[in-house]
């Protein structure tokens, strides 16, 4: 907690319309997008919380684009984003997990484009881990086709004007970023607001904890298993070994990432050789949101947000955290990438 102990309590809203305030020409539209999506965090945080009791649990039965079968909360804090998003008319279009295609919103003239992963690590719903919500927001070029199309979505997510996540855990957290650092937010549900804990969050230079499912190991470069090893060899002076922590929820992950430090890969596999994570709504917000608080993600070769994308759900292998931890892992990859293509 950075603040003041006379700082008075700034809710969210009260946050973005500051922050909003610097900027003269602003239209208020990206603060009204903002707290659209804030409100909806609010009740997807109620629903996420009495799961239990309103037996919104389990499978719906379907299953999403990516053949993930979709449970009831994940439909729920779909619909309940894209009418939010609905409500102030600026939003042309929804991309999510949780739809094959583009969402045309009621205002074709609307000039953003939101991207959304609804309820990211939704398979730990029904076993009480946390989960979370991660929104992208662009813009569309000026002179737009009234026309909605999905190539005006294709943008490299150096793009992106905004971006942020929810994170459903043992207190719900809002983070995010319009590009001039992140802001941390916590929900008092006495008053249904979102509270600023935190102005600029800065992610530690290095960290000691790695986050990695180890149980695909088998297929990993050499260069990945060398570093992961190096990691877990005694050497007090660097901090070794490091602390293994993976909780199979990118927002939580991520989260204990952006305040603790150290570094969260999610590298191509036999099973994904893209990667599993997508671009789109979950690499390329988070990527923005720890390179605003002083971090680096990467594709093991390139910059996440330098990627320019082919597809609105394409997947990306993603090495992202303390500034340190990536470099090392990376200059790894690269040591032993010739030794492999051998
Ligand atoms: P695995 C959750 O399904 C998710 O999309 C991310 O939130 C999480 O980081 C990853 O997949 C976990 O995947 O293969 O380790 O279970």
């Amino acid at each position: 907690m950075d603040l003041k102990q006379n700082d008075r309590l700034v809710t969210l809203e009260e946050f973005i319309i500051q922050s909003q305030n610097r900027f003269p020409g602003a239209t208020g539209e990206l603060s009204q997008l903002l707290r659209d999506i804030g409100l909806a965090a609010k009740i997807i945080s109620r629903e996420v919380n009495k799961a239990g009791i309103t037996n919104i649990l389990g499978n719906e039965g379907s299953t999403n684009v990516h053949g993930e079968s979709v449970k009831k909360l994940d439909t729920f804090a779909d619909q309940q984003l894209i009418s939010s998003l609905e409500r102030s008319s600026i939003t042309c279009m929804v991309i999510s997990e949780e739809n094959d295609g583009i969402v045309r919103l009621r205002s074709s003239g609307g000039k953003y484009i939101v991207y959304l992963d609804p309820l990211d690590g939704s398979s730990n719903i029904d076993v009480n881990v946390s989960i979370g919500s991660i929104f992208s927001i662009y813009m569309r070029e000026p002179r737009f086709d009234p026309a909605v199309e999905e190539k005006e979505a294709l943008q490299p997510g150096t793009r992106q004007v905004a971006a942020g996540y929810v994170l459903y855990g043992s207190s719900t957290t809002l983070s995010y970023t319009t590009g001039l650092g992140v802001s941390l937010f916590t929900l008092d549900p006495s008053i249904g607001e979102f509270i600023l804990t935190e102005r600029k969050v800065q992610i530690p230079d290095h960290g000691t904890i790695y986050s990695i499912n180890e149980g695909s190991y088998n297929s990993w470069d050499l260069g990945l298993k060398k570093y992961i090893k190096y990691c877990q060899e005694e050497d007090q002076e660097t901090g070794r070994p490091y602390s293994a922590r993976y909780i199979g929820s990118m927002v939580a992950d991520i989260h204990r990432t952006l305040i603790k430090g150290g570094i969260f890969i999610y590298p191509h596999s036999k099973r994904y050789p893209d990667g599993k994570l997508r671009l789109m709504y979950e690499c390329n917000p988070l990527s923005f949101i720890i390179e605003q608080a002083g971090g680096m993600a990467t594709n093991g070769k390139k910059r996440i947000m330098d990627i320019k994308p082919d597809s609105i759900h394409q997947r990306t292998p993603i090495y992202i955290g303390s500034k340190e931890n990536v470099e090392m892992v990376m200059d790894f990859l690269f040591e032993y990438a010739e030794e492999e293509a051998v």
